[in-house]
Order: C-alpha cells, then sequence, then structure tokens
C-alpha cells in the first residue's frame, strides 16, 4: 500500500514557503517574492517520493490583519491548517519563537507538525544548533525540528522522506505524473503576478491583480493575453511607466517565466484597467477569484 496525504505549509509572510516547495517539486510553480504576503490563495504541488505521494498545500502567511484582500488570506492558511494530514511550519531561524507560538494557537485540532527552521544559510552553525535548543521547550508539541536551506546543504528526499512517515496508507489522489492541480492559466496568472512584485515598488503590488483573457496554443508559440488590475487611476500610469518602460519589462520577466515553464514560445500581451476599490469589498474580490465566505 502506498503512502499519500495532504501537507500543509504554513508560517509567517516571507517564511520561504513557496520557495521551499519551489525547490521540492523541482520546478518553479509558485510565485515568490522578497516582499512579504504574495501568495494569495492555496496551490497543490504534488511530489512523489518513491512509491508515496505527497500533495503539498502552498498557503499565504500567517499574519494579523484589517484588510479585507487580508483577511480572505489568512482564512486560506487557517483553512490549509483545519485540514491536512500533517503541516510543515516554517520559521525562518533568526526568528523569535512568538511566530510558532502563535501558530500553537491557532492549530485547533492539533495537528501533526513538523517545523523547519529556514533560512540557515544566513547563520552560522552555532546559532542554528542555540535556535534548536530554543525550541526545545515544545519538544512535545512538533514532530522534529529539521534545519533547512535550499540555498545551500540540504536535499529534498532529506524533507520528503520525514514528511512520509506522517503520512496516511492511502492510494493516490492524483496522477504521479502531474506536479500541480493548479490550471496553467493561474501559474500564468501568479508569474505576472510575481513580475509585478519584482519591478513595482511600494505598496501598488498590494492592490493589483491579474486575469488572464485568453491563452491560445498555436502552432509554434502560445498567444497569452491579460489584464492587471489595479484599483485606482492614479496606479494605471505607475504601472506603464514612462514610454512604457515598467509595463514591458513586467512583459519580459513575466514571458521568459512562462516559456521556461513550458518549454514553448510564448508573446504576452498585456493591458491595464482600472477596477475602483476592488480590494476592498467582496463582490470586487470575487470577481477576481477571492470569495470572501465569512
Ligand atoms: N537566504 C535564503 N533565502 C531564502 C530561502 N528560502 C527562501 N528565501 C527567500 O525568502 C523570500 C521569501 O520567500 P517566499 O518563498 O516568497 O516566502 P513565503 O511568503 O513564505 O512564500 C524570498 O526572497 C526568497 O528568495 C533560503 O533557504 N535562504
Ligand atoms: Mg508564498
Amino acid at each position: 500500500m502506498t503512502k499519500c496525504g495532504y501537507v500543509s505549509v504554513v508560517g509567517r509572510p516571507n517564511a520561504g514557503k513557496s520557495s521551499l516547495l519551489n525547490w521540492l517539486v523541482g520546478e518553479k510553480i509558485a510565485m515568490v517574492s522578497h516582499k512579504a504576503n504574495a501568495t494569495r490563495k492555496r496551490a497543490n504541488i504534488i511530489v512523489m517520493h518513491n512509491d508515496d505521494q505527497i500533495v503539498f498545500v502552498d498557503t499565504p502567511g500567517l499574519h494579523e490583519t484589517e484588510k479585507l484582500l487580508n483577511q480572505f488570506m489568512l482564512d486560506e492558511a487557517l483553512k490549509a491548517i483545519g485540514d491536512c494530514d500533517l503541516i510543515l511550519f516554517l520559521a525562518p531561524v533568526t526568528d523569535k519563537l512568538t511566530h510558532y507560538e502563535n501558530f500553537l494557537e491557532k492549530n485547533k485540532k492539533n495537528t501533526k507538525h513538523i517545523l523547519l527552521l529556514t533560512k540557515i544559510d544566513n547563520v552560522t552553525n552555532s546559532e542554528v544548533l542555540e535556535k534548536m535548543r530554543e525550541y526545545r521547550k515544545y519538544s512535545d508539541k512538533f514532530e522534529e525540528i529539521i534545519p533547512v536551506s535550499i540555498k545551500k546543504q540540504t536535499t529534498p528526499s532529506d524533507i520528503l522522506k520525514e514528511v512520509v512517515k506522517y503520512l496516511p496508507e492511502h492510494p493516490y489522489l492524483f496522477d504521479p505524473e502531474i506536479l500541480t492541480t493548479e490550471h496553467l492559466r493561474d501559474i500564468f496568472k501568479e508569474f505576472i503576478r510575481e513580475s509585478i512584485f519584482e519591478n513595482i515598488s511600494d505598496e501598488i503590488p498590494y492592490e493589483t491583480d491579474v486575469l488572464i483573457n485568453k491563452v491560445e496554443e498555436k502552432k509554434d508559440i502560445d498567444v497569452v493575453k491579460a489584464t492587471i488590475i489595479v484599483q485606482k487611476g492614479s496606479q494605471k500610469g505607475m504601472i506603464i511607466g514612462k514610454g512604457a518602460t515598467a509595463i514591458k519589462r513586467i512583459g519580459k520577466d513575466a514571458r521568459i517565466k512562462i516559456e521556461k515553464l513550458t518549454g514553448r514560445k510564448c508573446f504576452l500581451e498585456l493591458f491595464v484597467s482600472v477596477k475602483k476599490g476592488w480590494t476592498k469589498n467582496k463582490q470586487g474580490l470575487k470577481d477576481l477569484g477571492y470569495d470572501v465566505t465569512f
């Protein structure tokens, strides 16, 4: 009998959740940003380890918030915590223990979890050991604590073999050939959003989203048409930039990511449209795929 189950990947914004999942699956699927709160929805990323199947769930970061879009994001993370076989809690090694303590409070069902100390390439070995000692006072709460860096050392199988130990015996939930249940157009959307986070400063990326209007597979090229949605008229100019330099850069960066994933040429055409205050009301959010149910 094979093992198979859902593993939610949670932690504060910027803990390294999406990066870890791309690294574990060996393909860039989830968007990553040095800016916090880039990931907005749950996404399944499927990794095979020998004959076992792990369905990882990438989540938005756990954070306190007033804004409606962020409340949607937090709700997504809480749903993932409440509904899985195992949790990977990611704590950057330089963090205080408060984020972990907050998570323990939110893990109402006491779902088993592995604590991953991330970004250990940023500190010395003795600092890693010191942090592991600090967490020891919670050793009755977590199954294991594993230090990781996706930049050096650690191989994915070190983590995968620990994860499968805690999964139930179960037939595969998905075709073992697929890497994600996300539709290609949703991955493209995330790549464009990532490029906006990379190229546009300040708050604008947080009030921006992307609609994929059309994906057309032609013989030698994919044609993708997408609209960048902003919430104020003034933001439109910032996205386009002087002489359209900003939008050209966003388009080029996103196109390169799309081509790398598909292995095909892509023609990406971007438009910009204003949807006044879309992050601030439920209908505006719903229209962009963030269905607020609370
Ligand atoms: N130095 C270092 N940086 C990392 C590591 N993992 C992720 N990062 C960086 O941390 C930032 C946040 O990553 P991301 O995956 O978007 O975090 P998320 O918000 O938890 O999904 C990005 O700039 C990553 O490049 C790591 O192992 N070492
Ligand atoms: Mg993320």
